[in-house]
């Protein structure tokens, strides 16, 4: 894209223009290079607060969101969504189906963005981080990551939130199903939902695990707290809020959150430079290697650590008889 135009666009964005903010996500999702070039254009942004919303597909997460965006719009906050959904190869077809049903009265303090899983240049992670920044700079004061959280980018976008929301509902199976996934220890607060069709069981079998779990919840001094909600009433939907606003309290004072962040921001910057040194590796080291070294890997693979140390060597000390 031209120079001018992004300006332009830029412009627009911080008229909060909407489909500036759009245009720019889209940009962003697939050109991480592009990132740098637009935030030099802004100033400090404010931290939003990050929730992140994981369970099984059709647990209710999108459903949820809506209820929790609307109440949280209605107390004057903006709020960005960023939705990963793996069943949609295409954004634009998982956006129209989420479009639907967020629906409802504050629609100009929410915005709302799906993503394929795959659909990201340079990892989900770094796209959701990068429409976060964005989100911010929007002014939003809440974002909202949506996952199911199978397999690991999806789990790595997790550490992105400040809060985890671990969705279960009842008839998924038994709880121990869902500790065996791992699912239940990232969680800081544990929702049943779909209240109207029961969850009793379940709610109590996940108190009972928490229970339990003392040495894990020494680590931050939280103890998650379990909650049943129906998404489609808003049952519950209060005392959630309430759970995630005393969660964000107990990290605040134990100094959580603080760390969280550098420790997001650290992460942020060491994928950038690994980012920019695999771009060295790929066009500067690749097209060098000699002939001799592949053939000697082709002749014998178990050679294969020994040339790659070489090979590293060799430009480590390249690298050393420039600077001096
Ligand atoms: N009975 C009932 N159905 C719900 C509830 N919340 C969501 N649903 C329904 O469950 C289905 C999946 O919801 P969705 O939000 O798309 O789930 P997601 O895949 O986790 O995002 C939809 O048909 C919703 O209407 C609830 O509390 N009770
Ligand atoms: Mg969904």
């Amino acid at each position: 894209m031209r120079t001018d135009n992004l300006e332009e666009l830029i412009a627009k964005f911080k008229q909060k223009d909407r489909r500036a903010l759009a245009r720019l996500i889209s940009l962003i999702e697939n050109d991480p290079e592009l990132a740098g070039k637009v935030f030099k254009h802004f100033n400090k942004p404010n931290d939003a607060y990050i929730i992140g919303i994981t369970g099984p597909p059709g647990v209710g997460k999108s459903t949820l969101i809506n209820q929790l965006a609307q109440k949280l719009a209605e107390e004057g906050k903006r709020i960005g969504i960023i939705s990963i959904d793996p069943s949609s190869p295409f954004s634009g077809g998982a956006f129209l189906g989420d479009r639907i049903r967020m629906s409802g009265l504050q629609q100009d303090k929410i915005f709302m963005r799906s993503m394929a899983s795959r659909g990201a240049v340079g990892g989900l992670s770094r796209a959701t981080f990068d429409i976060c920044l964005l989100y911010e700079a929007f002014g939003m004061d809440i974002v909202i990551v949506e996952t199911v959280g199978a397999g690991q980018s999806e789990v790595e976008v997790l550490h992105l939130a400040d809060t985890i929301l671990v969705i279960n509902v009842p008839g998924l199976g038994d709880s121990i199903q869902c500790q065996k996934a791992g699912i239940i220890e990232i969680g800081d607060i544990l929702v049943v939902n779909k209240k109207d069709l029961g969850g009793e069981e379940i709610a109590v079998q996940l108190d009972l695990i928490l229970d339990d779990a003392v040495m894990y919840i020494g680590q931050t001094g939280w103890r998650p707290p379990v909650v049943q909600t129906n998404s489609i009433s808003g049952e519950g939907i209060d005392e959630l809020i309430e759970e995630i606003w005393n969660h964000k309290e107990h990290i605040e004072l134990a100094g959580i959150l603080e760390q969280k962040r550098q420790k997001r921001l650290k992460d942020k910057l060491i994928a950038l430079i690994q980012f920019k040194i695999l771009n060295y590796v790929m066009q500067h080291i690749y097209p060098t290697i000699e002939k001799t070294k592949l053939n000697n890997i082709y002749e014998n693979k178990y050679n294969v650590y020994d040339v790659a140390q070489s090979i590293y060597n060799d430009f480590f000390s390249q690298l050393k008889g420039r600077e001096s």
